[in-house]
């Protein structure tokens, strides 16, 4: 698997304590270890904004930035090497190889903590950690108890507290080059897979019979683990937003909405196509479809720096609410059902969301109330969508239960986007001589 080069978070730790005064240190730590079932863990999959600065994958692992009169220094809190332990359990970088594996000054075994702790802390300014971490805030409470305890003793301690996440996730938010191409080809092996779906699929296949073709391409490309869990979903399971049971059989006649992507390197891909399970599309279901697609190209054309994401939603849902008055689904004008947002009943969600280390990634999509300008480097989704609920008895039985999603990952450039998942066929003719088996001018 490639992998972002160390001296990535390097720089990332001097940028994060530039942004801060003298006397700042930063304590970060890693995501717990959650437990299955039994004594079976989760697969571990590290916290983002700890990996963003640390590059460590391993638990029980702890970050301190400081800002010190001497400079910016790193520690790190990681497990110590353990022959039996690593016997049973795995390797473990251990505490003479951190330094040079991380780029960090020095490394000390987790369970010293507590106690080196109070030591980085003595003379702090202020103290930034993660607000929603509450390991880290009841750990930060017992060592600041612990140094004011001490205070006869000339310890003095941080009387600020700032929040991390706020200043990462601005950091974050904007992709180096490096990420941009890690995503880029966590969106190239997310497409290959899709097309593996689409060539594979067939009528009485099993959802998780089909999500497993999808997995089996990201593997075989060089991809570990699925960014999400994959929703692979027929018929009318496609209008549950966030169906992810994949356990029912595919239908001769339904259309299939696989919204899966591969991760690498901690880094996130998130695609979205509908197909029909036959391969061949019926005129209800090329309808809402061609909607669908049409109102996807509308909220592309806005992408620009500059532009704000409700231009893209704004364009997206005007096309649709249009298309369902065409079809007869909504009555009356454009501009009263758009202000109405009678849409709502059949595309619920927003156009799309940033994309990053998490598919739901880090940054706020408001500045001061208003929608926030678009810069090159931010990456996002487009993803709109038309859902007929099954049940819903004032739409002709032909419609219901047709579920359409179509989703890419979109760089912002300096002229405007780059469809980072463009490669994968989206047109009803070009999905249709996929799954036929024809040549794809791709
Ligand atoms: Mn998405």
């Amino acid at each position: 698997m490639t992998k972002l080069a160390t001296i990535e978070y390097k720089k990332r730790r001097q940028t994060l304590l530039q942004q801060l005064p003298q006397g700042a240190v930063v304590v970060v730590q890693c995501a717990p270890v959650h437990i299955r079932n039994g004594d079976v863990e989760h697969d571990y999959r590290q916290d983002s904004g700890f990996y963003y600065l640390s590059g460590m994958v391993e638990p029980q692992t702890t970050l301190v930035l400081t800002n010190s009169v001497d400079g910016p220094m790193s520690t790190i809190f990681c497990r110590s090497k353990d022959k039996l332990q690593e016997i049973w359990h795995g390797r473990r970088l251990g505490l003479d190889k951190a330094p040079d594996e991380l780029l960090i000054e020095q490394a000390y075994p987790s369970e010293s903590l507590t106690e080196k702790l109070i030591e980085l802390l003595d003379g702090a300014s202020q103290v930034v950690y993660g607000f929603g971490r509450e390991d880290t805030a009841a750990l930060l409470q017992q060592s600041l108890s612990a140094l004011r305890s001490l205070k006869r003793q000339g310890k003095a301690w941080p009387t600020q507290l700032v929040d991390l996440d706020p200043l990462v996730d601005a950091m974050r938010l904007l992709k180096s080059a490096a990420e941009i191409d890690q995503m880029a080809l966590a969106c190239n092996i997310s497409v290959a897979a899709h097309k593996r779906a689409m060539s594979s699929c067939k009528v009485g296949m099993n959802e998780y019979q089909l999500a497993a073709e999808v997995h089996h391409q990201f593997a075989m490309q060089g991809s570990p683990r699925v960014a999400y869990g994959s929703i692979v979903a027929g018929g009318e399971n496609a209008c549950i937003l966030h169906y992810t049971n994949n356990d029912q059989v595919l239908q001769d006649g339904d259309l299939v909405l696989i919204d899966a992507g591969c991760e690498l390197d901690h880094y996130a891909s998130d695609i979205t196509r509908t197909f029909p399970v036959n391969g061949r599309f019926s005129e209800s279901q090329k309808i809402i479809y061609e909607i669908v697609l049409a109102a996807h190209q509308a909220a592309l054309a806005c992408i620009k720096p500059g532009a704000v994401f409700t231009d893209m939603q704004d364009a997206a849902a005007k096309v649709i609410t249009q298309g369902l008055i065409d079809i007869g689904f909504l009555t009356g004008e454009l501009d009263t059902n758009i202000t109405d947002q009678t849409y709502r009943k059949f595309y619920m969600h927003n156009i799309g969301h940033w994309l990053g280390m998490d598919v739901h990634d880090v940054g706020i999509y408001k500045l001061d109330g208003e929608s926030r300008p678009l810069i090159p480097g931010m990456v996002t989704t487009v993803e709109p969508g038309i859902y007929i609920d099954p049940d819903d008895t004032d739409i002709a039985l032909q419609w219901r239960g047709i579920g359409i999603r179509i989703e890419d990952d979109i760089l912002v450039t300096e002229s405007g986007y780059l469809n980072l998942t463009a490669h994968l066929p989206v047109a009803v003719a070009d999905i249709e001589a996929l799954m036929a088996g024809e040549w794809l001018p791709i």
